[in-house]
């Protein structure tokens, strides 16, 4: 058997994420089994009838607060029933704008998971309990506030999911994605080799594959430096490269 990574996802809006999850690459991965995706819905999870999943802050205050109750009772339900069925406790993570920052090395860590339970942050926030006693981690994909989680937990699923064994086919070329190595990826040519009079560059026509891949390395490095120098000066490793 192939070993399977499993998502939940816990959300407001579930079906915001049937487009993506259902095409291309993910939806081929869910089909062959190499990933299993459950979408839950929060309100499932109240007990009152109008299924209220938030109410105002206490001290006052604009927009509403995402109540403990649904959240602990979602997370723990879903949590028994992965280990009533013997599998790996998820780890559970908030989606949130006040998260760390999600990036190449975390989804890399994040795909060596077993399981994994996405919580989809709503509204003006959540009760700091749910915080402090029930999730494990808090991610955010970017500097920019969304109005949800549900985007931002496809961009991690996507980028967790592309990195399992199996997904991408046997000659994909995970290791030159860009930020793989801490640095933008270089600049790629295909046929024709001559388009409305812009060449491709003659040493990849050379077949010199030593040259080829100097050149690269010295387009990967410039490209960062003028586009992401952030990176550069952030990566010890890449430092190291660019002072050889
Ligand atoms: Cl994870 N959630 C929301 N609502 N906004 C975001 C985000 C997450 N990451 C960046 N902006």
């Amino acid at each position: 058997m192939i070993n399977s990574v499993r998502i939940d996802i816990l959300t407001l809006f579930p079906d915001m994420f049937a487009g993506p999850f259902n095409e291309s690459i993910i939806g081929r991965a869910v089909e062959r089994g190499l990933v299993h995706i459950s979408i839950h819905n929060l309100r499932d999870y109240t007990h009152d009838r109008h299924h209220t999943v938030d109410d105002c802050p206490y001290g006052g205050g604009v927009g509403m607060i995402l109540k403990p109750e649904p959240l602990f009772e979602a997370v723990e339900s879903i949590k028994s029933a992965v280990i009533q069925r013997g599998e790996a406790t998820p780890r559970v993570v908030l989606l949130t704008p006040q998260g760390g920052l999600f990036c190449q090395h975390i989804a890399a860590e994040m795909a060596n998971l077993k399981a994994l339970l996405l919580i989809c942050g709503h509204y003006e926030g959540i009760d700091e309990r749910v915080r402090e006693h029930l999730i494990d981690d808090e991610i955010s994909i970017g500097d920019y506030v969304l109005t949800g989680g549900e985007l931002a937990a496809m961009v991690v699923v996507d980028a967790i999911v592309r990195l399992l064994p199996g997904v991408l086919g046997a000659d994909s070329a995970l290791n030159e994605d860009s930020h793989t190595n801490g640095l933008l990826e270089y600049p790629q040519y295909t046929r024709p080799r001559e388009y409305r009079g812009w060449e491709v560059p003659p040493i990849l026509l050379s077949g010199n594959h030593a040259e080829i891949a100097r050149w690269r390395g010295e387009q990967s490095l410039s490209r960062t430096r003028q586009r992401r120098p952030d990176l550069l000066a952030r990566d010890s490793d890449t430092k190291a490269k660019r002072e050889n």
